[in-house]
């Protein structure tokens, strides 16, 4: 059995294939799509722009598609970079979004560095509207002053996850999917897989 998951982001891609492939499931993006048509995510919301991502591909390639918005909220920027979190500091440049965020948090003391990193995602199957699935995952961490650690996802090698004791970019794979948002939002939808579909 096979999924979509509508992301051209290969660390997104990454952490999905692997949380999938411990329930038998393969995990497809758009990038083994390369002529579905693009998206704009114009929602104000990460649940606006899961669902615009999923139900905008499950009609289109009209398979059951699985999308997921999410970023990072910085409690002493009231939240930013939040849904702009891809494109913060411009493109979507992660060297480029780390400095940004490092610059705007110059001079906070490290008790007022906390964020949240959120996950939304909503499964949406083609013409079934009133079935889409919609959960979200949180976790929360300071941001550091200096990035640590080799995985390069976004803004992982800031994020310090404090129980333990490191970035989410010195985690291994599995360790991040069990306390990540994104782990924490896929285990909430496998408890929801309709039954007529899990089978
Ligand atoms: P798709 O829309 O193609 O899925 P995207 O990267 O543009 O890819 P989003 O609009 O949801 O997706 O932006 C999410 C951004 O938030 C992502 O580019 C990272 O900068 C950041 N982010 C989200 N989850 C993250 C994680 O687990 N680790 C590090 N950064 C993360």
């Amino acid at each position: 059995k096979t999924i979509v998951v509508a992301t051209k982001n290969p660390g997104k891609a990454r952490e999905f294939a692997k949380a999938f492939a411990a329930q038998g499931l393969a995990v497809k993006t758009l990038l083994d799509y390369p002529h579905a048509h693009q998206v704009n995510e114009t929602g104000k919301t990460f649940a606006e722009n899961a669902q615009l991502k999923a139900n905008h591909f499950a009609h289109e390639l009209q398979l059951p598609v699985l999308a997921d918005d999410s970023g990072l909220m910085v409690d002493e920027l009231r939240g930013l970079p939040g849904i702009r979190s891809a494109r913060f500091a411009g493109d979507h440049n992660d060297a480029a979004n780390n400095a940004k965020l490092l610059v705007e948090l110059g001079g906070v003391p490290a008790e007022k560095r906390g964020a949240t990193f959120h996950s939304t995602l909503v499964l949406a199957w083609p013409d079934r509207p009133a079935d889409d699935l919609i959960v979200d995952g949180e976790v929360r961490g300071t941001i550091l002053t200096l990035p640590q650690g080799d995985n390069d996802f976004g803004y992982d090698p800031l994020f310090f996850y404090p129980p333990l004791q490191k970035t989410f970019a010195q985690m291994t794979p599995a360790e991040k999917n069990q306390v990540s948002h994104r782990g924490l939002a896929i285990r909430a939808l496998e408890k929801q897989w309709p039954a007529w579909w899990a089978a």
